[in-house]
């Protein structure tokens, strides 16, 4: 179904006027989560933006059914709602919508108990790269180099941790990366991900202005060339197999990314970048490409069970 079919077909997700700052990037995933996932979504809301977004009653800002939850909670909430769904038997899709704070740091113990129980909800990860509704202190996924508010003067002195690997490692039914610089390969791996069931994860890169320090309008210009630079790779892993995403095929040919310097250059998180970290990255993500090829290869030769 095209996007504009599914708009006209349910207006559920983010409410005009929510306190979203203006070109907010969980908006635009909510807005696709509704879509997609409409009436049948109940979501479970850690501390983050998001808990903002969703308003103060008796106003709401999104129009989608909404528990907020303590920080850590998300998984054990989820997992308890989603059995209480099913003794009453209702067919809800319970979907987690965590920040990447709330996701690879704080609230991890309780996703990785999750994965490991194979529950039957969809965890959907909206990185923006920090705590951004604190403040923007640095998360387990906010990457090299990049300035917030508690990281040293040159930036995060360590690397990001790679969440969507590290959820796939639990060997859970399905795990994919998304952007929302690229709406409808979210929007089908939302689709996919709700016709099976157990344990779903999608890691959605989601560029956000104050945070990272750029004008509002750029966001999904930055989001896609976080794509095309290779810095973000589209993969989705379905019945024991890795595809690289149809956005994202293109970039596996080295000859065809962008420098990063194109996707740097327009956050002020990595003004102070020289020129040999810069190159740094640049072998960092050729390094990533290669793991994912060599991950591609060893789960299609069955050597990995
Ligand atoms: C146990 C606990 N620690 C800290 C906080 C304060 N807190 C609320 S929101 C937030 C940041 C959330 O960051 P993230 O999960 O990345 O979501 P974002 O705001 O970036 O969307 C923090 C630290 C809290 N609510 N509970
Ligand atoms: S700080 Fe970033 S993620 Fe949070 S509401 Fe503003 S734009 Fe959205
Ligand atoms: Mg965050």
């Amino acid at each position: 179904m095209s996007l504009a079919k599914l708009s006209e077909s349910r207006l559920k997700g983010p409410l005009p006027g929510n306190p979203a700052c203006p070109a907010c990037p969980h908006n635009i995933g909510l807005k696709i989560l509704g879509m997609v996932l409409g009436d049948k979504a109940v979501v479970v809301v850690p501390a983050g933006c998001t808990s903002i977004i969703s308003g103060v009653w008796p106003t709401a800002g999104i129009d989608l059914p909404i528990l907020h939850v303590p920080f850590a909670s998300a998984g054990a909430v989820a997992s308890g709602l989603k059995a209480a769904y099913q003794v009453h038997g209702e067919d809800a899709i319970v979907v987690v919508w965590s920040g990447d704070g709330g996701a690879a740091d704080i609230g991890f113990a309780t996703l990785s108990g999750a994965a490991i129980r194979n529950e039957d909800i969809i965890v959907i990860v909206s990185d923006n790269e920090a705590y951004m509704n604190t403040g923007v202190q640095a998360s387990g996924t906010t990457p090299w180099k990049a300035l917030t508010t508690t990281s040293p003067i040159k930036g995060k002195s360590e690397e990001r941790k790679d969440i969507a690997m590290i959820m796939l490692m639990h060997k859970i039914p399905y795990v994919a990366t998304a952007s929302i610089g690229y709406p409808l390969d979210f929007r089908d791996k939302l689709l996919r991900a709700s016709k099976i069931s157990g344990f779903r994860f999608i890691h959605l890169h989601s560029p956000c202005p104050p945070g990272w320090r750029f004008e509002g309008g750029k966001t999904v210009e930055i989001a896609k060339l976080a794509v095309e630079t290779g810095a973000w790779i589209l993969w989705e892993y379905i019945d024991g197999n890795i595809e690289i995403s149809r956005p994202s095929i293109k970039y596996s040919d080295k000859a065809y990314r962008k420098p990063v310097k194109e996707y740097l250059k327009h956050q002020g998180r990595y003004r102070n970048l020289s020129d040999d970290d810069i190159r740094y990255i640049e072998e960092r993500i050729d390094e990533n490409w290669r793991n994912i090829g060599i991950f591609m290869e060893t789960l299609k030769s069955g050597r990995m069970t």
